[in-house]
């Protein structure tokens, strides 16, 4: 799918502002709000999410559908053209009106989808109305559960005195916080009839030079031809017809730290598309992940997408600091948790030079969570077939759209298929495995696949030891297990690195932090201290580097960030080596000090 742009061929419209908006008060679509002009709207801005944009808990809490709605009309001057709705992301399910028409609906709330409009838009004032739902459950990704789920681990539900009656609520089986919205741009894009569908492209570089393997997916008649420009002007390659082989001599590398993009511009008929394109290679060889051949070592974060007041919504600005501060620390990669983030983040990677671990918005397929579903006493295995999750088909989805979005990019080195399923369980192999090879056939570059996988008991379960070619952990020694000592919980480490040593594929923490209070300090470092959370990485760290087979190290979380309310977490999760507005704990400048001695390449041999 291509990110939509201007060129000579296509015009683009961006829908951003002020929209109308209304909550569902249960009978927006029985009075059909869609055909006429929302009674009484509030103003809501778009792309944002609503929940911290309006005061009180009915209105950060909405639990189902809103409705918002704006008046479009375009220039004649686009009849005959091709026109396009482009929506980015609208979490989490959507219905999309044009005037009484539903024209489209879409579930999953963090990657586009378009709707092609009919060509009498051209003509007059029209009322698109987009409806979102933010509800979650068993079928949804991320995964919504029932009342005491996260309670359970989190909260106060579940156990003890009846509390009452719960009104109908979003139960997140996951540990942030649930923002929807139309969340990221809405676009009117054109293009000729006959048109660009699509560009895949697969780099192989030998003796300095670089073979582009491309492929135009088209509709209608038309020549097709590709030219390489280099990122000055000049033109390096050519070549006629919808697939082939471009070669550009001498080559500059895209790299880590050190990004090129050349641009291939693309022209089929009278459609022209230009895509920015940085050459590198990756691939796993033991237990090595190697960028361009070289032994690469992660160093950064598992981030989110959550800034205040915009919630999820995109946010270009905060984008780039996080990219700033990333390079004052001497980070050079981060993992899209737990969702795809903005396209625009993604080009903006391949631009700074940023590696990403691009992850599915497959979070909470795991019904343990601190006793999870199974806290009261009810034992639901998570791919039960009949009580466990339903979400297989739609998995399959979400891993065919962001592949279809995010193939080109250079900063994407490996997908990751889910954060901490329940990926030991009875059932875990087979709901995964025909997951994997999906991404692989899908991937035109073969890149690494890998899924997150949660701290337990016997990691020799986890069906991600035959299926990941790398292993991802997110392990808590010294916060959830063990700690304040930090002792134990280093054997512990010791002890499980031991065992993946053995298995011999790469390994990236990718996961591991400790909750920390900015400006809570002690001479002794007790938890939730600054002290105690550089401690905590000084041990973490230590052991990673007596271990090969550990080749990066991704801190939780970046910044402070939004969750769901309950008793173990304070206006959010604190485990931030920033905070929520980008201030740095001691943490911050202990990891500055560390990164900028880690070299991105050889590290680790
Ligand atoms: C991990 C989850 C992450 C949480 C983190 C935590 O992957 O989403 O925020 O734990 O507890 O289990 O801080």
């Amino acid at each position: 799918m291509l990110y939509p742009i201007l060129t000579p061929a296509r015009f683009l419209s961006d829908l951003s502002g002020t929209w109308d908006f209304k909550l569902d008060n249960g009978r927006g679509f029985s009075q059909k709000w869609y055909e006429r002009p929302l009674e009484d709207p509030m103003a809501m801005p778009v792309p944002a999410s609503y929940n911290d944009l309006k005061e009180g808990i009915g209105f950060r809490d909405h639990y189902g559908w809103v409705f918002y709605q704006r008046k479009i009309s375009l220039p004649s001057a686009l009849k005959g053209q091709r026109i396009v709705l482009r929506c980015d992301a609208v979490t989490h399910h959507a219905r999309v009106y044009l005037d009484q028409a539903l024209i489209c609906e879409h579930k999953g709330g963090f990657l586009p989808f378009e709707a092609e409009l009919d060509s009498r838009v051209t003509e007059g004032e029209h009322l698109l109305t987009i409806a979102v739902d933010n509800v979650i459950d068993y079928t949804t990704l991320p995964v919504g559960g029932k009342a005491d789920m996260l309670g359970g681990m989190m909260g106060n539900a579940g156990m003890g005195p009846d509390a009452g009656e719960q009104k109908p609520q979003n139960h997140p089986n996951f540990d942030f916080f649930n923002y929807c919205g139309i969340t990221r741009p809405v676009r009117i894009y054109t293009t000729p009839q006959d048109y660009i569908a699509d560009i895949s492209i697969v780099p192989e570089v030998q003796d300095g030079h670089a073979f582009l393997h491309y492929q135009v997916d088209t509709r209608g008649e038309g020549d097709c031809k590709v030219e390489v420009y280099s990122c000055c002007g000049s033109k390096v390659a050519e070549q006629a017809g919808k697939e082939g082989k471009l070669t550009i001599q001498d080559a500059i590398l895209w790299q880590p730290m050190k990004p090129y993009l050349y641009d291939i511009k693309v022209s089929f008929g009278e459609d022209v598309y230009t895509l920015p394109y940085g050459v590198r290679t990756v691939r796993v060889d033991g237990s090595r992940f190697l960028i361009n051949e070289r032994p690469f070592y992660f160093k950064g974060y598992g981030k989110h997408e959550d800034t205040f007041p915009n919630g999820r919504g995109m946010n270009l600005p905060m984008d780039a600091k996080d990219i700033s501060l990333m390079k004052w620390q001497g980070a050079n990669s981060f993992r899209t948790s737990h969702y795809p983030y903005s396209e625009e983040m993604m080009r903006l990677c391949d631009r700074e030079g940023i590696v990403v671990i691009d992850e599915t918005t497959a979070v909470g397929v795991n019904l343990q969570f601190g006793g999870g579903a199974n806290f009261g006493g009810e034992k639901i295995s998570t791919f039960d077939p009949q009580h466990g999750v339903k979400t297989q088909e739609h998995h399959k989805e979400v891993i065919r759209d962001l592949i279809a979005r995010d193939k080109n990019h250079a900063c994407v080195v490996m997908w990751s298929i889910a954060n901490e399923p329940d990926s030991a369980a009875e059932g875990a192999y087979g709901y995964f495995e025909p997951l994997y090879k999906l991404a692989r056939e899908l991937d035109p570059q073969k890149r690494p696949c890998t899924l997150v996988s949660v701290q337990m008991p016997d990691p020799k379960k986890d069906c991600s030891v035959k299926l990941s070619d790398v292993i991802c952990l997110n392990r808590y020694y010294g916060w959830y297990f063990g700690g304040p000592d930090l002792e134990g919980p280093e054997q512990a480490l010791r002890k499980e690195l031991d065992f993946w040593k053995e298995v011999g594929k790469p390994v990236i923490f990718t996961e591991y932090g400790a909750d920390t209070v900015l400006g809570m300090h002690d001479t002794t470092p007790v938890m939730y201290t600054e002290e105690y959370q550089v401690a905590y990485y000084k041990m973490n760290n230590q052991v990673f580097d007596d271990y090969q087979v550990v080749v990066g190290e991704q801190a939780w979380n970046f910044a402070d960030f939004a969750t769901s309310q309950s008793l173990l977490r304070v206006q959010g999760n604190k485990k931030g080596i920033f905070t929520r507005d980008r201030k740095p704990k001691l943490a911050a400048h202990y990891f500055r000090e560390r990164w900028h001695g880690i070299p991105d390449f050889g590290y680790k041999r």
